[in-house]
């Protein structure tokens, strides 16, 4: 375990003024490099064991829960869920994580004090390279459900720009926009959050979305311009709040780069419940297992973070403009959904598509 120091608080202030400003945090040197390298190892053999399990069973489907742990493999990127219940040393990782004295202060001003769990993953790139358009970077800007935050821990992979790493448009959790929904930044985009939400997935085709002038000269460039790529050594730790507009930067060097990342939710806030556990968190440590239990302390700080960004103004800004003009591109497709189905291809072509914004 860590010495037991006492808090830092100027470590904790200089962190949380960045929370505040930039909605992420990289907190450089708060691990040992040993330990790290240590955790690095137990990972990759995850990794392999899921690899192998995969192929005895001969599964085909990306998405598969029978192996020793849940796991999804995709062209970019291979996942495990839950490793944490296999890796001790990510365990021990975690536990100094979370108990460190300045993260604790940290965390209760930006979080609050009671936070619960609902993921922690390993993924490894596959080593392809997945570059797509400089405004929209493999998976696309998004921000996640609000009371979210997220943490990452860099190995020796995460040092040198397009090499996979989670990316963040910083400043953005003060914003009332989505990026998802409410801007075009790709080629094609989805219409309206209130469509998706009906199980419509219609997208706004190419051809029109040439047509969206101010999101083309605005915001496109916005997002190519303001997206940073999080990198870090081993020891570093990133921190950040999902609704900060956030995405993964490419992967171009062929690394098979392996990262970990650790989500929850303030207790004050909903509670995700779609992935459930694969194994019970009474077999974690304790600092651990009580975060991930479904019994919590409801947060009464109305001071924290978290609840301050949930009061967000609306600027007549370029981005008021481009959510205009996006809206009146969603209500031009989706005015005549079967209409838009026969131009736009089948119900099934568009559901081929259809890919939410995902969180591994
Ligand atoms: O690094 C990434 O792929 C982005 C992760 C993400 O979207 C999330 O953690 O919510
Ligand atoms: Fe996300």
């Amino acid at each position: 375990m860590i010495p037991a120091t006492i808090c830092n608080t100027i470590n904790a202030e200089k962190w949380i003024n960045e929370a505040e400003r930039d909605g992420y945090v990289i907190i450089r040197g708060l691990l040992d490099p040993k330990l790290v390298a240590e955790v690095r190892k137990e990972l990759t053999q995850i990794l392999e064991q899921n690899r192998v399990e995969r192929s005895a069973a001969n599964v085909l489907e990306p998405v598969w829960a029978g192996g020793t742990l849940p796991s999804e493999v995709r062209k970019e990127i291979h996942t495990v869920y839950f490793p944490l219940w296999e890796s001790p040393g990510l365990q021990e990782l975690i536990s100094q994580t979370i108990t460190h004295p300045d993260m604790v202060r940290f965390l209760k001003a930006v979080v609050g004090e009671y936070f619960r769990l609902r993921i922690d993953l390993v993924r490894s790139s596959t080593g392809i390279n997945d570059k797509r358009d400089l405004a929209q970077i493999p998976s696309e800007w998004h921000r996640d459900s609000t009371g979210e935050f997220t943490f990452g821990f860099f190995f020796d992979d995460l040092c040198i720009p397009e090499s996979g790493g989670t990316a963040v448009i910083p400043g953005t959790h003060w914003q009332p926009y989505s990026p998802f929904f409410d801007f075009v930044i790709g080629d094609e985009t989805y219409t309206s959050q209130e469509f998706y939400a009906k199980g419509k997935a219609l997208k706004i085709p190419n051809f029109l979305t040439k047509g969206c002038l101010i999101n083309r000269s605005l915001i496109r460039p916005y997002f190519a311009r303001q997206g940073r790529e999080i990198l870090g050594k081993p020891g570093d730790v990133y921190f950040f709040l999902n609704e900060t507009w956030h995405g993964r930067a490419p992967n171009i060097h062929g690394g098979k780069n392996i990262m970990v990342r650790m989500g929850g939710f303030a207790t004050d806030f909903p509670f995700k419940a779609d992935i459930p556990l694969s194994k019970d968190p009474k077999y974690l440590p304790s600092a651990i297992a009580e975060r991930y239990s479904q019994e919590q302390v409801v947060n009464k700080d109305s001071s924290t973070l978290l609840r301050r960004i949930q009061i967000r103004q609306k600027d007549w800004d370029r981005f008021y403009y481009a959510n205009l003009e996006k809206k009146f591109f969603d209500r031009l497709v989706e005015w005549n959904y079967p209409l838009a189905l026969k131009m736009f291809g089948s119900r099934e072509n568009i559901r081929r598509f259809f890919k939410s914004p995902t969180t591994s």
